[in-house]
């Protein structure tokens, strides 16, 4: 109950304009996130903020005045309102292997050539060319490196790896090694 009445004051401070029906699907959700605790070092509740809520109660004060002493509590660090740190959400990209990858010419690059995504993505490769390609990782200098190596990919087949380190990460396709691509993670 209280943390539903800290949470109903931090939204109508913020939202002081938004309606009630959008205020309370919006309230769930911040009582999902949000905790508190009592400051075990503070001082206790002032009998003026126990008479409010009393008084609340009664209906013999606006709303208010009483989230007012809500805020003071908070305020006066009685109240410790505790966010936790959200949690990264994992993300995807994905590299197409386009139709007339395969070709030594000038088109029929990966896409994109460079994919650039923070750390932990999944990245996906998608072969839509008409021939079968790999993927393999490899160092600055050309050489395969044992990090990221699908088998062969047929048409439609699809090769997964999750980068879990920031850097820069070479590869290419071992039956046509000039289509070279790169992923960037940072
Ligand atoms: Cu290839």
């Amino acid at each position: 109950m209280c943390t539903s009445v800290i949470n109903s004051w931090k939204l109508y401070s913020s939202m002081e304009r938004v309606s009630k029906k959008i205020v309370i699907p919006a309230m769930a959700t911040v009582i999902l996130l949000v905790s508190f605790s009592v400051n075990a070092d503070a001082q206790t509740v002032p009998e003026w903020v126990k008479n409010n809520a009393l008084w609340y109660g009664q209906g013999e004060i606006s709303e208010q005045e009483f989230l007012n002493a809500m805020k003071f509590l908070i305020e006066q660090g009685v109240l410790v309102i505790e966010i936790p740190r959200s949690e990264p959400i994992p993300q995807d990209a994905s590299v197409i292997i386009p139709n007339g990858n395969s070709e030594m010419s000038a088109s029929g690059f990966y896409l994109p050539l460079n994919l650039e995504v923070p750390v932990g993505t999944t990245v996906t490769w998608v072969n839509d060319d008409s021939v079968p390609h790999n993927i393999q990782s490899m160092d600055e200098t050309g050489n395969v490196i044992q990090l990221f190596n699908s088998p062969p990919m047929n048409t439609g087949d699809r090769f997964d790896f999750t980068f879990e380190e920031a850097g820069v990460y070479n590869y290419f396709c071992s039956f046509h090694p000039w289509r070279v691509g790169v992923v960037s993670v940072s």
